[in-house]
């Protein structure tokens, strides 16, 4: 049975990467699109299957998972020899991967998520936009990326000279800041700007921005 995923359309967020990912890996799925303005994701249905109320989930023949990043881990894993490795062979290759995905986890996406708050999220609802929050979270945000661009000028990724899901998690948010015109990823160094441009670069995420998340992806 072809693997359903539970999203909306736009590749944006957890379901962009989860979409990104089995592009990657080369996974036919089904998209079973969540109309969220409806409140689909909060039905007792819904719910049955991610008790938060939330998308992406996905359900590979009756096994069921939400969490963009962990979703992201179970192809990468299932499917390790198909489509592009996204995990290194070595237990030493995925320990850096998780080393690295946690510094994303708990140093990068918070900052990200605070800014995409303050300066997509509340101007969109008619809220403004708390300046300090915004001074605190760019503080935050330049101190792990000035750590990023060291990292990067001896390594080609953030695990080593591999693209691996630890490249990946960054998609969650932060192109969205980037459209909204915060473009610290290509200014703050060159490394981390060479990175960043690769990461952006890969064609099935220039695909997924272009075409959304569809259930017959053209790749
Ligand atoms: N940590 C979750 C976040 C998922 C999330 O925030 N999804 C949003 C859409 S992008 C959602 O479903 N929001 C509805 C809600 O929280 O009620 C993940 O990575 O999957």
């Amino acid at each position: 049975m072809v693997l359903k995923l539970y999203a909306a359309p736009i590749a944006r967020g957890s379901s962009g990467v989860v979409a990104f990912v089995l592009a990657e890996k080369q996974i036919p799925f089904e998209l079973i699109v969540v109309d969220m303005s409806a409140n689909d994701h909060k039905t007792a249905e819904f719910l049955a299957m991610h008790p938060f109320g939330q998308v992406p989930v996905i359900n590979d023949d009756g096994f069921i998972l939400y969490e963009g990043r962990a979703i992201c881990r179970y192809p990468a894993e299932k499917y390790a020899d198909q489509g592009t490795p996204l995990l290194p062979p070595t237990l030493e290759g995925r320990a850096l991967v998780e080393q690295a995905a946690s510094i994303e986890y708990a140093n990068f996406y918070p900052a990200i998520a605070k800014l995409g708050m303050e300066l997509v999220a509340n101007p969109r609802r008619g809220l403004p936009v708390n300046q300090v929050v915004v001074t605190q979270a760019l503080a935050e945000l330049s101190t792990t990326l000035d750590v990023y661009d060291t990292i990067l000028g001896k390594q080609k990724f953030l695990a080593g000279d591999q693209f691996t899901l630890a490249d990946v998690f960054h998609l969650i948010a932060a192109p969205r800041l980037a459209s909204e015109g915060v473009d610290i990823l290509t200014t703050k160094g060159p490394n981390l700007a060479r990175w960043w441009n690769e990461v952006i670069s890969r064609l099935a995420w220039v695909r997924l921005q272009a075409e959304g998340i569809k259930s017959t992806p053209s790749w």
